[in-house]
């Protein structure tokens, strides 16, 4: 299993705000996440998706951690909590578990944006995501778009520029192999990009922010309560299901997207 260094991925969050891992997902946790996904997929049919927002052009799956043991995995995986821990200061914990399935031929990217429409504060950087590679990411399958060092611009692409779908003259592509995980400072503007091949692009999305910030998808609302209490304290903590201050600022906040519409 890959050894992360957590130095030279500190400097790469520093100046570029994401740094990219290749082989993160041991190849059978790889086969089973496509698995459970492509089922997933099929169970919930037209309505995948909708607990959160659904978007044009790509298929998406919301509140994972609801729909099976392999998703739970990803949210108190060590090294992947290693790394949040880098770009978050003073404590964090999910926000939100997706996938989102680029369909083939979709014409359609994502805007630049900041997850959650998000600029620092005057505490930092508060939100963090990480792109689990279900599939390859080629240079024509909707790979992801990130603008470097833009998490420290303090400014959202939507206030910024004329048109955030426009490519952007600083812009990196990322590509990899199946089973790569990019984790990013997700200030930091990105968008994934059309697919122009016939077949989908999957990734899985672990969305992270700081522990006084409203979850994305308030897990304690949204995952069955018998559930919960199958649940480990490890995972019961970076769910933040016992954690009055996540009641108060999750409990009643907007559903906020970096760009996506009811
Ligand atoms: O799936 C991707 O390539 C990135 C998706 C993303 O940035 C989002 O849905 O907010």
């Amino acid at each position: 299993m890959l050894d992360v260094r957590l130095d030279q991925a500190k400097q790469e969050f520093d100046e570029l705000g994401y740094a990219v891992f290749e082989n993160f997902i041991p190849p059978g946790w790889l086969a089973e996440l496509q698995a459970a996904t492509a089922r997933q997929f099929q169970i919930e049919g037209e309505q995948a998706g909708s607990e959160f927002r659904q978007e044009e052009g790509s298929r998406r799956l919301a509140n994972l951690v609801n729909k099976g043991e392999v998703f739970q995995r990803v949210v108190v995986e060590p090294r992947l909590l290693g790394l949040v821990e880098l770009v978050i200061s003073g404590g964090f914990k999910l926000s939100s578990l997706n996938v989102r399935s680029a369909n083939p031929h979709n014409g359609i990217g994502q805007p630049l944006h900041a997850d959650m429409g998000a600029v620092a504060d005057e505490r930092g950087f508060w939100v963090c995501n990480s792109v689990w590679m279900l599939d390859d990411f080629t240079a024509d399958n909707g790979p992801l778009r990130v603008v470097p060092g833009s998490h420290h611009w303090g400014q959202t692409p939507q206030e910024t520029l004329e048109d955030p779908s426009a490519p952007h003259p600083e812009e990196a592509i990322l590509t990899g192999k199946a089973g790569t995980v990019v984790v990013m400072n997700a200030h930091c503007w990105h968008g994934g990009q059309a697919n122009r091949t016939d077949r989908p692009r999957t990734a899985l999305h672990a969305f992270f922010s700081r522990r006084d910030k409203p979850q994305q998808q308030y897990q304690k609302r949204l995952i069955d309560p018998e559930l919960q209490q199958t649940f480990s304290p490890e995972l019961r903590a970076v769910l933040a299901l016992d954690d009055p201050l996540n009641d108060e600022v999750t409990a009643n906040s907007e559903r906020m997207t970096g760009f996506l519409k009811s």
